[in-house]
């Protein structure tokens, strides 16, 4: 039978053990969610983005969006103005009130003979919406953005 000092000591250790656990792995947790979260607010669609030190982009739907299928198109370009194609790019819709009720996962943007980027994005319901883009070169993420807008 255990001794009643026993059971007090085990329970403190227990309660130690428990507190420090959570103590490390709160800010463990928060700051690498972060990390992988941070999507840079983007200005409205047609103006130019910094992409990186030699590049940038321009996003926006082929048609004003409504209900259903819209089209989402990026193009990249080097700073004397070409289009450049070496990039990978992904988009995720979603409805930030009911995240990830209509999410369609991270896609891949497909490159047309034009080199622009192309993402069919199904728009469900009216609301509020938001497109996140990552875009990645040589295997390594470059760039997060958002687009809000309201449907
Ligand atoms: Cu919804």
């Amino acid at each position: 039978m255990l001794s009643r000092i026993t059971i007090i000591t085990r329970t403190f250790v227990l309660g130690t053990v428990f507190v420090f656990i959570l103590g490390a792995a709160a800010p463990l947790t928060a700051s690498s969610a972060h990390a992988q979260d941070v999507y840079q607010q983007l200005p409205k669609p047609g103006k130019q983005v910094p992409l990186d030190t030699d590049h940038y982009f321009t996003y926006g739907f082929e048609k004003p969006p409504k209900l259903g299928m819209a089209i989402m198109r990026v193009e990249i370009f080097t700073r004397d103005g070409k289009h450049d194609t070496s990039f990978a790019v992904r988009g995720d819709a979603d409805m930030p009130s009911m995240r990830g009720a209509h999410s369609s996962g991270n896609k891949d943007f497909s490159l047309s003979a034009k080199g622009v980027y192309l993402l069919p994005v199904r728009l469900v319901m009216p609301g509020d919406w938001e497109i996140r883009f990552i875009f990645v070169k040589n295997g390594k993420t470059v760039f997060r953005g958002a687009y809000l807008f309201d449907l």
